[in-house]
């Protein structure tokens, strides 16, 4: 076994991911001969780190999506990022989201591939709430990636730039259900904020994105 290979004990390092979707009303001029005419929404469903500039690629081999099996061709595959699907259609439905990580970055000895089970939304989760002008939904998910006695290759690229991942220390080897120390709470804060940050800036670019969208439909249809 190489040193690289080596799996560092008592350790496991969080990797802050997100995923889920984005749908609006299919616009008219969004629609082509070859689009069914019962689709009514575009969504795009979509799985990434929250560290803008993490390139994941050396741990995925791949990211496959599993679509409901009306579609052509249910389980789509991304090889590099951005690891998303959009398409057309009229029904909301379970999306498997699995990812497929390189021999030796695996997220534990025993798990080969990881599983995210997504519920596409279409529709507003209140249908109360005001609905905006192109029927836009969001919903997205926060989660952590842990990976748990990382190799040292593993160990080496969570921890070093861009990601400057923290790892956790299990405080007793011999008791494997315990809490996790951290080595430093407040770096760990700080990190958090960061992340906020970034979700929050996400989350305006997705707005303005739909607003020039909007704007161009107008100037379109003038
Ligand atoms: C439902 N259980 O009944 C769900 C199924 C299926 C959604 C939703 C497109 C299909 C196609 C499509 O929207 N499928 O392209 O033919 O609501």
């Amino acid at each position: 076994m190489s040193s690289s290979s080596k799996r560092i004990k008592n350790v496991s390092i969080s990797v802050p991911v997100l995923y889920g979707n984005h749908a609006v009303k299919l616009a008219p001029e969004k629609r082509t001969e070859r689009t069914p005419v019962d689709h009514t929404h575009e969504w795009t469903v979509f799985f990434k780190p929250v560290i803008a500039g993490f390139d994941l690629t050396p741990l995925l081999k791949k990211v496959t999506f599993k679509l409901h099996e009306t579609y052509d061709t249910p389980v789509r595959s991304v090889e590099r990022p951005p690891y998303q699907v959009t398409e057309t259609g009229w029904g909301e439905f379970e999306v498997i989201i699995k990812l497929h990580f390189h021999a030796g970055s695996e997220l534990s000895i025993n798990e080969k591939n990881f599983q995210i089970f997504h519920g596409l939304k279409l529709h507003p989760f209140n249908p109360q709430s005001p609905t905006r002008p192109n029927g836009e939904v969001h919903s997205v998910l926060y989660d952590e990636l842990v990976f748990s006695e990382p190799t040292e290759k593993v160990f080496e690229i969570l921890t070093s730039a861009p990601s400057n991942l923290l790892p956790y220390k299990l405080s007793d080897p011999s008791k494997r259900d315990q809490e996790f120390l951290r080595t430093d709470e407040l770096d760990e804060l700080a990190r958090l904020d960061v992340y906020i940050e970034q979700i929050k800036g996400e989350i305006e670019k997705q707005r303005d994105d739909y607003k020039d969208l909007e704007q161009e439909k107008l100037a379109l249809l003038q």
